[in-house]
């Protein structure tokens, strides 16, 4: 196999067009996620489309022996993993930090920060061994800004921050790249997920304004990948046109 890229949380959104991007462009594909049926008919949709290989594992990012065994035991001629993009990662509400759920800061804490760690510790081996790897942290504009009620979601996007900051440190001796990208508002499942199925809600975050879509930040990670090799883009911030920043947006 010539290039391999592992995408977590490849069941939806930002994962699942990266994967259909990323064996568009010729690369055999590691697909990940809880959810084993969306990872079956995502193989059987990209082996129908494109000439790659795919091979799904479903696991939860934030079991750390679910996480380990799962990429331990991944085929010899698999390993050469190029690119790690630790995409899997979720809100769950939007409430004032006096009246949040313990749970959900947890559960989010537990994804988004350890999950992202637990993955990037379990591959880096398999890159540290070629000389060579590129891993790609989704951050998010609330990574670099806090808003009302985003707490500890924003925690955890502001630890992925620094968490990628290290990485860029620490892995220059292995000639790791580390990107960090941070969309703004992109409709996906996102909010269906933050607002735990409640539809209306959660297509009212994206009322008045063009959001972006799960391909605009598809393509972004995936042109981040074909920069020549001694060159890094380091943190990227892509966002709708009519949002500024995590909190300022010109809605019609
Ligand atoms: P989606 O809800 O569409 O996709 C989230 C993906 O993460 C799913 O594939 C889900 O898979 C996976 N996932 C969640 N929890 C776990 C877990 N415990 N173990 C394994 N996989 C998990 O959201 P997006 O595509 O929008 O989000 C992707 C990333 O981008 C997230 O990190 C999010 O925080 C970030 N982001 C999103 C923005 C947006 O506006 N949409 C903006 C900025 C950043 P499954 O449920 O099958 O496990
Ligand atoms: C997702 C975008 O604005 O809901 O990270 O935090 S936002």
């Amino acid at each position: 196999m010539e290039k391999i890229v592992f995408i977590t949380g490849a069941t939806s959104g930002f994962g699942e067009a990266c994967a259909i991007r990323f064996a568009e462009a010729g690369y055999d594909t590691i697909i990940t996620g809880r959810r084993k049926d969306r990872l079956e008919k995502l193989q059987q949709t990209i082996e129908e489309k494109f000439d790659v290989n795919v091979l799904p594992l479903a696991f939860d990012v934030s079991n750390r022996q679910e996480t380990f065994k799962s990429i331990n035991e991944i085929p010899e001629n698999w390993r050469h993993i190029h690119i790690l993009i630790n995409n899997a990662g979720l809100a769950l509400g939007r409430d004032f930090f006096d009246e949040a759920d313990i749970d959900e800061w947890d559960t989010m804490l537990d994804t988004n920060v350890k999950g992202l760690l637990y993955v990037s510790k379990a591959i880096l081996p398999f890159m540290i061994a070629q000389g060579k790897g590129h891993i790609i942290n989704l951050g998010s504009v609330a990574a670099k800004e806090v808003y009302e009620r985003g707490n500890v979601y924003c925690a955890s996007k502001f630890a992925v921050e620094a968490i990628s900051r290290s990485m860029r440190i620490d892995l220059l001796r292995h000639h790791i790249k580390v990107t960090a990208i941070h969309p703004g508002a992109a409709e996906t499942e996102f909010s269906l997920v933050r607002f735990k199925g409640d539809a209306a809600q959660a297509e009212s975050v994206y009322q008045g304004f063009k959001p972006l879509t799960a391909n605009d930040v598809a393509e972004v990670i995936y042109y981040c990948t074909t920069v020549p090799d001694h060159v890094c883009i380091n943190d990227l911030v892509i966002c709708p046109a009519q949002q500024a920043s995590a909190i300022y947006f010109h809605k019609e």
